[in-house]
């Protein structure tokens, strides 16, 4: 290709191209030039958020660099390259991760100080990309993070949301969302006004004979939407390599904008179509764990799907290979049911534009998709109707049909004796209306399908995917335990502790090698290690403390054991418990004499997480947080000996000050709900112990770190079925332990009881679905149980630091190798050493 230029234009070309600053003069002279021209300000006018934008367009331009060689390399290379999809990718903040990955942190701190500004304040200046709900969102970020470190050709593809996750205010101690507009100004996106692709909806189905005679179907008729594509460097850690990620924006089509309404004088009439158009990608949906089947949510998932898929096919075409080489040359991971509707996306593409017969075609789409389930909760599952998906993508519901016609015939040969197989493994649910199960499309359309720790990938053979294990054997289903990027959940994060961790271990090799931190264990004893690395926690609280002050107008003591919980607000992550043991003890206090209250180990509860908004429940949960807060925080009996704290708004970047402040933090769902969770690995690695259910990574956690290191307490997985069965029938007694507390509050002790009565009752008299009597006792044990270990700091700190230790494998670089290998079958691109 470059051959083709002459040398004259190329030498030009060569000598002017873009540079990278390495020194603290050229940063600065980058940030300046950029707040002075592309910003227009100046010196007089540069407060932080312009320091923050010069910053951050010197950094972007330093990544585009990188990104413009990758995409060429990989191009060159044409190896096979993963596309994850994932309807959510919760990315948090750029800027301090770009200049830490590609190691110019410092000469950047330098430069700003020179120019007036503190790091500090700089960064915080950025707002989160909250592009998405919780763990499922996070986790696609931490693999665009390791994608990228470990070389690998990879792509992201999602929806650019106008309105990211709402942002939370708490009002009289409830929950407020705030629409999040994030988009004013946003540097780290590119518009690529001349990437785009028509996306259909609607229409119909017609049948004709093609030249040679075949039955042909085109779908056609229908309603065009214009898909932009917005993409976004992910730079690597300590590599060249900086992927892409890219992001669908819809508008009306050129086609659409009407220009006759236009000339008819219906201007408004055609900027309400350019409008509606736009809802499209306008919003996130803020439902964490529920789908609630709104057909612009499927609008969305298609619209998406379609562009990406589109995108994937254009780039295989370039390269001329024949169709059947499709899966040696792309993996497409789905990040949950969300695109599954790119199952038979592919097929119509294959069959009806590409002409393939069907059993190629589908032995293609077969090798191509993986599925990664996130769940085992029901409401969870996502289902479509049958009429809604016959109405938008008619053509997609034929071959819906089809795939299961071929799937059940298959099933029949196979399990003639069976009667009842085929009406449970059938795509369709015979409902009414009908349904389409997308996680059956899922699992059928794909040749591997994961859960996200052990337990869940088991859990998933033995309930939901039962039968497919029957139909399809054992090996399309496999496990990747979730991972985090040690770069953002350790050295961003918790920058003291990974320089600690640094001049011990002879430098910072173990971000890319988690498993180096094994050899922190034989620091254990060593005294100044140990004094530093708890200065690091102490002072890691006392930030939080400040901030706690700050914002929030509570004084918390650091010297207190701080336990955390947060993460979204969901019955099943029994944020509920953890109160209801606040309270309990609150009520143990009052009834103390001041003698044995001098005795006891101070404590701050803090939560945070948002409800999503039609989530009646975890509402009501958040406020009874609130208002035990107010009552125990303003109690002269009480003191430091117990604050609660509700921390407005959770989202990444305040995860990355939470996260490394915990003594302990609650990771307690029901057994057998949480898939895995992943904040839980969050805490560990930054020197926090667990409180824990048998539940989800927390089991492998433990067995990572040592029974003797993490706090376990409740029923497990395997009697949560026969416990509820009790409940049913009515065969239970109340924890008497907590049924003071609930006495407490019918009492009126936190205002108006009846504002709580729902949720009372819930356990009380409506089942305890989700077991909270049954694990109360142990919970209360566990934590007295956490008080006595704390007052010994020695020992505690010794757990923590061999807990830290015994991390690596939680790496999100272990898991995304495992994909590679056992799921993808890629293999990594190194940039060349000459830059090449
Ligand atoms: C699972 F089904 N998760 C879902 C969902 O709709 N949203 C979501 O965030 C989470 C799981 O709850 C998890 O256990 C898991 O670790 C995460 O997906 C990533 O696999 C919570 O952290």
């Amino acid at each position: 290709v470059e051959a083709s230029i002459p040398e004259g234009q190329r030498e030009a070309w060569r000598k002017f191209s873009a540079k990278e600053f390495t020194t603290k003069d050229q940063f600065e002279t980058e940030v300046v030039k950029h707040i002075e021209t592309t910003l227009a300000r100046s010196l007089f006018n540069c407060d932080e958020a312009a320091a923050y934008a010069g910053t951050a367009l010197a950094f972007r331009d330093r990544l585009v660099i990188e990104w413009n060689k990758t995409q060429q390399r990989q191009t060159f290379a044409d190896q096979k390259r993963v596309y994850y999809l994932s309807l959510e990718f919760l990315m948090g903040r750029a800027l301090d991760n770009a200049m830490l990955n590609v190691q110019q942190k410092d000469v950047a701190i330098a430069g700003l100080e020179d120019l007036g500004f503190r790091m500090e304040d700089v960064i915080s200046q950025e707002r989160d990309a909250a592009l998405g709900n919780g763990g499922l969102g996070r986790l696609a970020a931490c693999f665009l993070d390791s994608l990228a470190t470990l070389n690998y050709p990879a792509w992201g593809y999602a929806l650019r949301y106008r309105y990211g996750i709402f942002r939370q205010e708490i009002v009289d101690g409830y929950q407020v969302e705030v629409p999040d507009y994030w988009l004013d100004f946003n540097p780290w996106e590119f518009p690529r006004h001349d990437v785009t692709v028509d996306i259909q909806f609607y229409g119909n189905v017609r049948k004709y004979m093609d030249d040679a005679g075949k039955q042909m179907s085109v779908w056609e008729n229908g309603e065009i939407v214009t898909a932009v594509a917005y993409d976004a460097p992910i730079p690597g850690y300590g590599t060249k390599t900086t992927n892409n990620l890219r992001l669908w924006s819809s508008k009306a089509s050129h086609g659409e904008f009407d220009f006759t309404k236009f000339n008819s004088g219906e201007y408004e009439a055609s900027v309400a179509d350019q409008q509606r158009a736009e809802t499209i990608s306008a919003v996130l949906y803020p439902n964490d764990s529920l789908e609630r089947g709104k057909e612009l949510r499927l609008k969305q998932q298609y619209f998406w799907c379609a562009a990406s898929l589109y995108d994937i096919v254009r780039r295989f075409k370039k390269s001329r290979k024949a169709w059947k080489d499709f899966p040696n040359q792309v993996a497409i991971q789905l990040n949950d049911t969300h695109p599954t509707l790119a199952i038979p996306e592919l097929m119509r593409i294959l069959i009806d534009n590409e002409s393939l017969e069907w059993d190629e075609a589908w032995s293609i789409v077969q090798a191509t998709f993986g599925y990664t389930n996130h769940t085992v909760l029901p409401e969870a599952l996502e289902k479509w109707s049958v009429p809604l998906i016959q109405h938008l993508l008619p053509r997609h519901l034929q071959i819906i049909y089809d795939i299961n016609l071929q799937f059940l015939q298959y099933v029949e040969r196979n399990f003639p004796k069976e009667r009842d197989i085929l009406g449970r493994v059938s795509i369709i649910e015979e409902s009414q209306p009908k349904m389409v199960r997308m996680a059956y499309l899922a699992v059928i359309g794909s040749h591997k399908v994961n859960g996200v720790a052990e337990l869940h990938s088991d859990l998933i053979k033995t309930t939901i995917f039962k039968d497919f294990v029957k139909i399809y054997g054992p090996d399309k289903f496999t496990n990747v335990t979730n991972g985090i990027t040690p770069r953002r959940w350790l050295h961003q994060a918790n920058p003291r502790l990974s320089e600690l961790i640094a001049t011990k271990l002879g430098g910072y090799d173990f971000l890319k090698d988690l498993n180096l931190l094994h050899k922190l264990e034989a620091f254990v004893d060593d005294k100044e290690f140990r004094k530093e690395f708890q200065e690091i926690k102490y002072a890691n609280k006392v930030r939080l403390a400040k901030y706690t002050k700050e914002v929030h107008g509570i004084s918390v003591n650091p010297s207190s054991l701080f336990d955390i919980q947060v993460k979204r607000m969901h019955e099943y992550k029994r944020q509920q418990l953890n109160i209801f043991g606040v309270i309990y003890r609150y009520l143990e206090l009052k009834a103390m004499s001041p003698a044995d209250r001098a005795k006891v180990q101070p404590r701050v509860s803090f939560f945070g997480g948002k409800a999503a908004p039609g989530y009646w429940m975890a509402k009501m949960v958040i406020h009874l947080v609130n208002q035990v807060g107010k009552v125990v925080n303003n109690d002269k009996d009480i003191g430091d000996l117990l604050k609660v704290v509700f921390l407005e708004d959770y989202n990444v970047s305040k995860a990355e000050m939470i996260v490394p402040a915990s003594d302990i933090s609650e990771h307690i769902s029901t057994a057998g709900t949480e898939a895995s969770g992943t904040s839980n690995m969050k805490f560990v690695l930054n020197g926090g112990l667990l409180i824990g259910t048998c539940d989800g990574a927390n089991i492998e956690i433990t067995r990572e770190v040592g029974e003797d290191n993490i706090f376990l307490f409740g029923n497990l997985s395997e009697d949560v079925e026969d416990l509820r069965h009790q409940h049913f029938y009515g065969e239970y007694e109340l924890e008497p332990m907590l049924k003071k507390v609930f006495d407490s509050i019918r009492s009126g002790t936190f205002g108006d009881a009846h504002q709580f009565s729902a949720l009372v009752d819930s356990i009380v008299d409506h089942g305890d679905y989700y077991l909270v009597s049954d694990d109360f006792k142990s919970y209360i044990d566990t934590q007295k149980l956490i008080d006595e270990t704390y007052k010994d700091q020695e020992t505690w700190l010794t757990k923590t630091i061999t807990s830290v230790a015994r991390m690596g494998f939680f790496s999100s670089d272990r898991c995304i190798d495992e994909y590679a290998e056992m799921i993808w079958n890629i293999e990594p691109l190194p940039p060349q050493q000459n830059g090449a």
